[in-house]
């Protein structure tokens, strides 16, 4: 815990505590969109915002790592600093494209679990960016996993739905349920928001989304999980095609700013 104080918004990288600046617009706006959509039934991605949240705070394998520059993981557990929606954030470890020997980060909360909660809980922050006013967007796809030891990971569903999912798409709404898609805003020394806000940008992911009576799944589910893995989606598999995603001919492989979690207990 933190052993000083701290203005609101001020994030402890210590500990992985971050701030909570500026929820108040965001929860109005999601108490809004839940009361819209409470007719259909629909929840809120941003709901039960000002929940507790912390960044994973230790490396557990970076196989690639050098330890200099992009190549030092420590980048990843570091506190986010994204450079916005037109500019990529450089507080990055990158990842490559080689299966089993740079493709691959599993970071933790230390002493810690995440546990279900409701919307989504956790962030990913990648360095995306937008090209232009077209839409398209700068992206190097990941594909995320949880795991209660470490060992047996659940992988969250994804969906690549480009026309010709063999070639690559700069549309980011052709990659669903990837990391490494939307630009992050959220900046701990400039642009300190909540991570769960919907203003800081990223990619999120829900424990509901896991797949429903996969016995791993249903007991993260309910004793919740303490390792988390990015994978570059250029070494994974899409079961649509047989072969692994396609890429950005320009890419060199997923950039981690860092992984926000809310919902976190003791282990
Ligand atoms: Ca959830
Ligand atoms: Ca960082």
């Amino acid at each position: 815990m933190p052993v000083r104080g701290r203005a609101p918004g001020e994030a402890d990288v210590g500990t992985g505590h971050v701030g909570a600046r500026g929820t108040g617009g965001a929860a109005a706006a999601c108490l809004l969109a839940m009361l819209a959509a409470a007719a259909a039934g629909a929840g809120c991605e941003s709901d039960n915002v000002g929940a507790p949240a912390a960044v994973a705070d230790t490396v557990v394998d970076a196989p690639g790592a050098t330890g200099e520059g992009f190549g030092d993981p420590r980048k990843a557990v570091n506190g986010v600093r994204g450079g916005g929606d037109g500019t990529g954030g450089t507080d990055v470890y990158s990842l490559g494209y080689g299966a089993g020997t740079n493709d691959t980060l599993v970071v933790r909360w230390s002493g810690r679990r995440v546990m279900d909660g409701p919307g989504p809980e956790v962030a990913v922050f990648e360095n995306a960016f937008r090209i232009g006013s077209s839409g398209a967007v700068f992206m190097d796809p990941a594909v995320v996993a949880v795991s209660r030891d470490g060992e047996t990971f659940v992988e969250f569903p994804r969906f690549y739905l480009a026309p010709d999912p063999r070639a690559y798409s700069a549309d980011p709404r052709d990659w669903r349920g990837f990391a490494g898609i939307t630009p992050v805003r959220w900046n701990l020394d400039s642009n300190d928001v909540y991570p769960f806000g919907g203003e800081a940008g990223g990619d999120t992911f829900d424990l509901a989304d896991l797949p429903a009576g996969d016995p791993e799944a249903d007991a993260i589910r309910s004793g919740g999980f303490r390792f988390l893995r990015i994978r570059s989606a250029a070494t994974v598999v899409d079961p649509a095609t047989g072969t692994t995603y396609p890429h950005d001919p320009a890419g060199t492989g997923p950039d981690i700013d860092g992984v926000a979690a809310r919902y976190l207990e003791p282990e």
